[in-house]
């Protein structure tokens, strides 16, 4: 009697333990690459300059959606909305913008006004409008030949997501461990970014879900990209198979990813997953490490040298600030000369320059969320940045394509930009003093673009002798 009960014990957890195995999902590898890459073929080129907009913090055109708006408080909503954003198109095509890239629109967590913290991968914050406002925007930027990029998170959840507890989502998150060292990649993708439940995205299950609602967001809207959040905290495979699977429908649709890493290699291993760009973190770190009091231009060059790590750098982002790191205003402590030799650069570079909202102002800010200030729109009828960005605009489109690195020391940096035969020498003296700057060129003429001043004088036999104000930087056309 006895044996056979134990039997019959032993037979129903067997039972139970291969039901339990039958029924039990499968992950998915992290590193197993299994899909075609098939990038470099969307409708975005070095010939686009992307705007980057806070959505909450740029426009408020209708104040009945601020339902969780208090402008006294830095870290809650303050009203901006999509609405607000169609308002400005004409404003932001002027500048000569040919691309949007928006901050969440998802709805999100309470105090959620960056987007960052979906609540509902399938809605529009309250707080930012309606899905029909977001039709509006795309279809409004459209008619001006101006794309838009959406910010998309896969990563993780907003710290309140009610997944985590309605038993309807078992599986759906990685277990709770705050990441502590970036060194560690698997601590770094499976562990949670500060309070932020992070999906588990080598179940299938989630893995399809994120994939259909990126697919429907492209279906719905019409937009034209997506700019990918926190990239290296989610492993390689789902890269591989969420880009394949965009781009086997959508072949002209643009991934940028945001990776924040110096490293050229590591950024370039996105790119061989299937994404277009990358934001480029290594040329960011050579900027404003270079162009400031005190920089140093090798700072600059060596990253320049580290971008033979990438094989389609055309299509990365070069930024000189963004809603993670302080205001480049603010960085070079309000001095003009630093702030334009690096907008100049990133204007000069053949990959595309991404600007961000208020930059042209310039407005001020340090760390987040200092550097997340509401636009401030009495400052664009001022603002002498305003005409210098329009100017490195037109300057862009005609001169940039090849870029080339002349000459440098220290204290300056010289570099030669030519599109359809058209030359053009910039130097930009990094030392915060008058600097004679002497380097081998090949010129007959030499014209100051921004005056027309004719500078020819400084070429003889061969070189350029040049003595440059403090932190000057100067655009010459060549002949
Ligand atoms: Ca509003
Ligand atoms: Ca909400
Ligand atoms: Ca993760």
């Amino acid at each position: 009697m006895r044996k056979y009960s134990v039997l019959l014990f032993l037979t129903i957890v067997c039972t139970i333990l291969l039901t339990g195995c039958d029924e039990k999902v499968e992950m998915i590898s992290k590193t197993e690459i299994k899909y075609p890459i098939i990038n470099n073929k969307s409708n975005f080129s070095k010939e686009d300059k992307i705007y980057f907009i806070m959505v909450d913090r740029f426009n408020d055109a209708i104040s009945e959606n601020n339902y969780e708006a208090n402008k006294n408080v830095k870290t809650t909503f303050h009203g901006g909305d999509i609405k607000g954003i169609t308002e400005k198109l004409d404003y932001i095509k002027d500048l000569g913008f040919t691309a949007i890239w928006i901050t969440p629109i998802v709805d999100n967590d309470r105090s959620g006004y960056h987007g960052y913290w979906a609540k509902d991968f399938y809605k529009i914050d309250e707080n930012f409008g309606s899905l029909e406002d977001l039709k509006e925007l795309v279809d409004e930027a459209h008619k001006r030949d101006i794309k838009i990029i959406l910010d998309y998170v896969v990563n993780h959840m907003g710290p309140s997501t009610t997944w985590l507890t309605d038993g309807k989502h078992e599986n759906w998150f990685h277990e709770k461990k705050i990441i502590k060292d970036y060194n560690n990649k698997e601590e770094v993708e499976d562990g949670w970014l500060a309070s932020l439940p992070d999906l588990n995205t080598e179940n299938p299950e989630v893995r399809e879900y994120l994939i259909d609602n990126a697919l429907w967001w492209i279906k719905e809207t019409n937009v034209d990209g997506f700019r990918l959040d926190t990239v290296r905290h989610v492993p390689e495979s789902f890269w591989n198979e969420f880009s394949y699977k965009i781009k086997e429908k959508y072949p002209k649709f643009y991934l940028i990813g945001e990776v924040w890493d110096g490293d050229t290699k590591k950024l370039e291993k996105y790119h061989e997953l299937g994404l277009d760009g990358l934001l480029n973190y290594s040329i960011y770190y050579g900027i404003k490490d270079t162009f400031k009091d005190g920089g140093f231009a090798t700072k600059l060059v060596n990253a320049l040298n580290n971008e033979k790590n990438f094989k389609n750098k055309e299509f990365n982002g070069i930024f000189i600030d963004n809603h993670d790191n302080p205001r480049y205003y603010t960085l070079v402590k309000y001095n003009d000369d630093y702030f334009k030799a690096a907008l100049t650069f990133m204007y000069s570079y053949p990959s595309i320059p991404v600007v961000y909202y208020g930059t042209e102002i310039p407005m001020k800010g340090g760390n987040d969320p200092d550097n997340r200030k509401d636009m401030m729109w009495d400052k664009t009828k001022t603002s002498k940045i305003i005409p210098y960005i329009k100017f490195l605009d037109k300057f862009r489109d005609e001169y940039v394509d090849n870029f080339e690195l002349i000459s440098n020391d220290n204290k300056y940096i010289a570099y030669e930009v030519s599109k359809n035969g058209k030359r053009s020498l910039i130097i930009s003296n990094i030392y915060n003093g008058e600097k004679e700057i002497s380097f081998e060129y090949n010129a007959k003429k030499i014209i100051n673009l921004e005056n027309g001043e004719d500078l020819s004088k400084y070429i003889s036999s061969g070189k350029i002798n040049i003595k440059m104000n403090p932190a000057e930087t100067l655009i010459l056309g060549v002949e």
